[in-house]
């Protein structure tokens, strides 16, 4: 009985630390988040920890590969990985299931120990969640080049535009009404969301975290006054797009340590649609972009962007461009649309 019992931890440590080392390689190498990174180590280095709570010596003794009846069975769909994210959702499952093994053959050994390896469980069900929804919201949001921002307040003009920059090469749309009624907000808002849909741009909510999961948004815009990150992150009902503003390399710091999914450096140029905010020019996106560069935290540059000066920011380092007036105040924002997606494109070499 004792010797099954060390076969099954000694099979379930590696099986555990084998997936968490999967979890890891994909935060660091896919993710590129060296944050995450940071936590999925941490957690190693605790499953390791426990390990050492064991006679080391009575478990490599107990291990009998080839006399393991388990090993080459195999089941349909067994190793079928698709992509990374498959490999990534995969290692999660085997680590809880080798953690509620190890908590369960554990107990009568090492009431303790059993009970450092559940408090594990339950951490990692969370770093799951924490992963996968920066995962898949970051992922979203890498293909945008061209975010257009609709700053009005009519639900007719808003709708008309977000119809021409959907069909006129907009990646994602915001929509900015500061002044309008919540009931008449919560409507326009799911229209709004329709029209991107259909035409498969992402749509973002400016301010307003329960106007965007109400009306179905795939994000919201959060301004350095609005609602953290985090307070944020506990209202949505499915993965939320997430973007915080910036202005100094204070506040993105800052806002590194929440993970949004994108930052908003700016505004890059002096803008009437944000008069009171100083412009932080294109030193501030170069340097911006080197320290999203460790986050796999995206970025949006913004503010007083057009066809005149895109060039500027995309020779600092920016990719994902944002504008508001250049399309919206345009005589012809369909035309202006293209025009200026065209000149990221041709820039990025997408
Ligand atoms: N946040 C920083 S600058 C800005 C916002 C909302 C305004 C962007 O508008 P424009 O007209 O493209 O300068
Ligand atoms: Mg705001």
């Amino acid at each position: 009985m004792e010797r099954s019992a060390y076969r099954i931890i000694d099979a379930n440590f590696n099986r555990g630390r084998e997936a968490i080392r999967v979890i890891e390689e994909f935060c660091r190498f896919v993710l590129n988040s060296s944050s995450l990174t940071a936590r999925a180590k941490q957690f190693r280095h605790e499953l390791s920890a426990l390990l050492d709570e064991f006679d080391i010596n009575r478990l490599i003794a107990s291990r009998d590969t080839p006399g393991d009846v388990g090993v080459g069975q195999k089941v349909a769909n067994q190793l079928e990985r698709g992509n990374l994210e498959d490999a990534f959702t995969a290692a999660c499952k085997r680590l809880t299931e080798a953690l509620r093994v190890l908590a369960e053959i554990s107990q009568a050994m090492n009431a303790s120990v059993a009970r450092r390896l559940e408090d594990l469980r339950y951490q990692s069900y969370t770093l799951e969640k924490d992963i996968t929804v920066f995962s898949n919201t970051v992922e979203k949001f890498k293909r945008v080049r061209l975010y257009v921002i609709i700053t009005r307040e009519l639900p007719e003009e808003i709708l008309h535009l977000t119809s021409c920059c959907a069909a006129s090469g907009a990646d994602c749309i915001q929509l900015r009404a500061k002044g309008i009624e919540d009931d008449k907000l919560f409507a326009v808002a799911q229209e709004f969301v329709k029209i991107c849909r259909d035409s498969d741009v992402l749509s973002i909510i400016n301010d307003r975290v329960d106007i965007a999961a109400a009306a179905g948004a795939d994000g919201v815009h959060l301004g350095q006054n609005d609602l953290p990150t985090a307070q944020a992150k506990k209202l949505q009902l499915t993965p939320l797009i997430i973007g915080k503003s910036t202005h100094s390399l204070e506040q993105l710091n800052s806002a590194c340590q929440q993970q949004p999914t994108y930052a908003a450096l700016g505004p890059v140029f002096a803008t009437d649609t944000k008069p009171d905010v100083k412009p932080v020019g294109l030193d501030y996106v170069k340097q911006a972009m080197d320290i999203l560069g460790d986050t796999g935290i995206g970025h949006a540059a913004i503010g007083g962007i057009s066809k005149d000066n895109v060039e500027n920011v995309l020779r600092a380092g920016a990719r994902t461009i944002a504008v508001c007036s250049a399309i919206t105040e345009s005589s012809d924002p369909k035309a202006a649309c293209s025009a200026l997606k065209k000149q990221i494109v041709s820039f990025c070499g997408d």
